[in-house]
């Protein structure tokens, strides 16, 4: 393959939601674009995406991956991306290392949840945005409905370049309002049906309207001539893209293909080259800065994924932001401060590698046998302290303990793990000494299920998985008092400590305080230390539950001691003893963890989610219309939450989807409280 230069390259996320068929186009641009002879097709596991044998068995694509079609002097690079919300980690790194993303939207079902959720990451990532509404063949199929809904949920100015004609109910032809051209349901040109004459000059006032307002000067034009020259309108489409005020809609079928080549036309044409994206925030040697895209500039590529690929070992994938490097240099993983060194890098399509032996600014590539370096860490060149901003990846929402099915594996399976969750930013394994056990968590029941697969494939070890327990915490809700002398005479010498504590809570998350307020050397200040140390080892284990006790201040005002048989030890048992009654008396109450939940569904199932999440002891803050979606808000206790995101899927047909972030500790209602306290003392027996 030839070296392209900056100004040649354009890259493209393919998004939205699940089993769209965005796979299926992936593999149809490929073939239109001439880079491989033979269509390859999801259904009979030829695809050039789902290459894999984990994607074919689970019928989903579970990765990102990589397709390159070299058209019209350009090189495409077509990244095919994940539907499913369990593997949108991917799908967010794609995008941000993309010029332009493509929006898959379904002829029928039109906009869904994961339409909603992958449009919001290209807005939040300022990236151009196109749409294709694919599988018109279909009898509901309605190009017209669809592009209404689009407007309605998304933005009024999705505007077709290419749209789909019916005849007598059956799909017949797609038209080019750009040039005019048609092609039938076979992918033949075809001469312009009747039946689109009007929607073509319709569509195409709105196309020269938009560039009208794209510029000033073209709006002069476009006032002066009632139109705009074709180079005006190409001019004014691209600024409109560039800013986001434009969103083209492209349209057909990816199985059959048909009217790829109109899309593959209007890339190099609408999608605005590396040179002309918007630079990226970045940090050097601690001050912000921004990197220009600039090929004579200063080397700095982003990792966006990682794999391990069967014939190359691990490799990871870049997009070079700024600078280039020819054959093999020295580099600096910046994130992390060490030295790599840049040899073996290869540009990918499908499951096959070209070498390279230049990488330049806009272009995407994978490079093998780096010592340590994953996901999200930027790569500069030898010296540079340049990082850029991180991609910022989704909370996850699905959390287990997790255990080697057989015992001695613990070791290799946190070291499987690790790797796995260094590939992949939305998979976090946890060792949480709180609740005494190792936790997995990620973005849904089939992510983790696909991880811990891999798990036993690259390792061998097998794991259980289980509920983890809750960290529940312990307080105390009104101030209290009490002393407590501990004092033991056995032959020799003897222990005395003696103390008086006061109790007072604090506000949540303040954690513990502690003062000295005693007077006279009633207890010796060489003393005091340890009666913090008593208190803050009977915080471990709170009186009520035996969980962590926190948000309280103790002070220490008075006491006694003796001038042989005090020590450290008699102290610190002393005060531990005395935290302890002194807690049983301050209204001690048990809290939990609450998370802040915001569930997106279809108004239909609007009900059945709301009366769900009540009867999980959820709050229902708010609820806010989002086009034809509803975004619930509710704070809901972790307890009730386990395996929520299956809960969600049963509910609503698989059309919802939530997001969770920690919301803070409160008070656990008495009845459940008593449930718990007796749970926790049936385990401690
Ligand atoms: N009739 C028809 N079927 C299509 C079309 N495009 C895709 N399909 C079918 O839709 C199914 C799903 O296609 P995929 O390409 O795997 O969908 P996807 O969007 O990549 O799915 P995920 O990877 O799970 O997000 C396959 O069985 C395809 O054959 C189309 O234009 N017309
Ligand atoms: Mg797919």
């Amino acid at each position: 393959m030839k070296n392209y230069d900056s100004d040649k390259l354009r890259t493209i996320a393919v998004i939205g939601h699940g089993t769209v068929g965005k796979t299926s186009l992936c593999d149809s641009l490929l073939f239109a674009g001439g880079a491989v002879e033979r269509l390859g097709s999801v259904d009979n596991g030829t695809s050039q995406f789902d290459y894999t044998d984990e994607s074919r068995d689970r019928e989903h694509s579970l990765s990102s991956s990589m397709g390159i079609i070299e058209y019209s002097g350009c090189k495409i690079n077509i990244i095919d991306t994940p539907g499913l919300v369990d593997f949108h980690g991917a799908t967010i790194g794609s995008i941000t290392v993309s010029d332009a993303v493509l929006l898959v939207v379904d002829g029928s079902d039109g906009v869904e949840v994961g339409t909603l959720k992958t449009w919001d990451y290209a807005a939040r990532n300022d990236k151009p945005l196109m749409i294709w509404i694919n599988r018109l063949d279909r009898d509901s199929a309605d190009f017209k409905r669809i592009l209404e809904d689009i407007r309605k949920n998304l933005r009024k100015s999705a505007i077709p370049v290419t749209f789909c004609v019916k005849e007598n109910g059956v799909f017949s032809a797609v038209v080019n309002v750009l040039t005019g051209k048609a092609v039938n349901s076979e992918g033949k040109e075809i001469p312009l049906p009747d039946s689109a004459k009007d929607d073509i000059e319709m569509y195409r006032m709105q196309l020269v309207e938009t560039a009208a307002e794209s510029d000033e000067k073209l709006m002069e034009s476009f006032f002066e001539n009632e139109t705009l020259s074709e180079e005006e309108l190409t001019a004014g489409l691209q600024k409109a893209v560039a800013t986001r005020n434009f969103f083209p809609v492209f349209s057909g079928l990816a199985i059959p293909p048909v009217g790829q080549k109109f899309l593959l036309d209007s890339i190099p044409i609408l999608v605005p080259s590396p040179l002309k994206g918007t630079p990226v925030a970045a940090t050097d040697r601690n001050k912000e800065v921004e990197i220009v895209p600039d090929p004579s500039g200063p080397f700095v590529a982003r990792v966006f994924n990682s794999k391990v690929d069967t014939h190359m070992g691990e490799i990871v994938f870049v997009r070079v932001v700024s600078g280039e490097i020819a054959g093999t240099a020295d580099i600096t993983n910046t994130s992390r401060n060490s030295t790599e060194r840049l040899g073996n890098y290869y540009f990918i399509t499908g499951g096959n590698r070209i070498n390279a032996d230049r990488l330049t600014t806009g272009d995407i590539a994978a490079i093998a046998k780096l010592k340590s370096t994953s996901t999200n860490d930027t790569l500069g060149q030898k010296g540079s302290k340049i990082i850029l901003n991180p991609i910022v990846f989704p909370e996850p929402v699905y959390r287990v303990a997790i255990a080697p099915k057989e015992r001695g594996n613990e070791d290799k399976m946190g070291s499987g793990l690790s790797l796995l969750a260094a590939q992949d930013p939305t998979l976090i394994l946890r060792n949480e000494s709180e609740i005494g056990q190792t936790t997995l968590s990620g973005m849904g029941e089939l992510h983790l299920k696909v991880m811990l697969s891999r798990l036993k494939d690259s390792t061998g070890v097998e794991t259980e998985t289980f509920k983890p327990k809750i960290a529940y915490h312990e307080t105390i809700t009104k101030k209290a008092e009490g002393s407590y002398k501990h004092r033991k005479q056995t032959g020799g010498r003897g222990q005395y400590g003696h103390v008086f504590i006061r109790l007072e809570p604090l506000p949540r998350g303040a954690g513990f305080e502690f003062k000295s307020k005693v007077v006279g050397g009633n207890v010796p200040t060489n003393f005091i230390p340890a009666v913090e140390k008593g208190i803050i080892e009977a915080m471990k284990n709170g009186p009520i539950s035996s969980c962590k006790v926190v948000d309280l201040q103790a002070v220490v005002y008075d006491g006694s001691y003796h001038p042989v048989d005090s020590s450290d030890m008699a102290f610190k048992l002393a005060s531990r003893k005395c935290f302890k009654d002194v807690m049983l008396n301050a209204g001690p109450s048990l809290l939990e963890p609450v998370v802040n939940m915001e569930v997106t569904v279809p108004e239909e199932f609007m009900g059945d989610v709301m009366s769900d999440l009540t009867s999980r002891r959820g709050r229902i803050q708010g609820i806010e219309a989002e086009g034809a979606f509803q975004v619930i808000k509710a704070s809901v206790p972790e307890a009730e939450l386990f395996q929520y995101t299956s809960t969600l899927k049963s509910l609503t047909q698989a059309r919802g989807s939530f997001t969770q972030s920690f919301e803070g500790y409160k008070p656990v209602p008495r009845e459940i409280q008593e449930k718990i306290m007796a749970s926790v003392t049936e385990e401690e027996e």
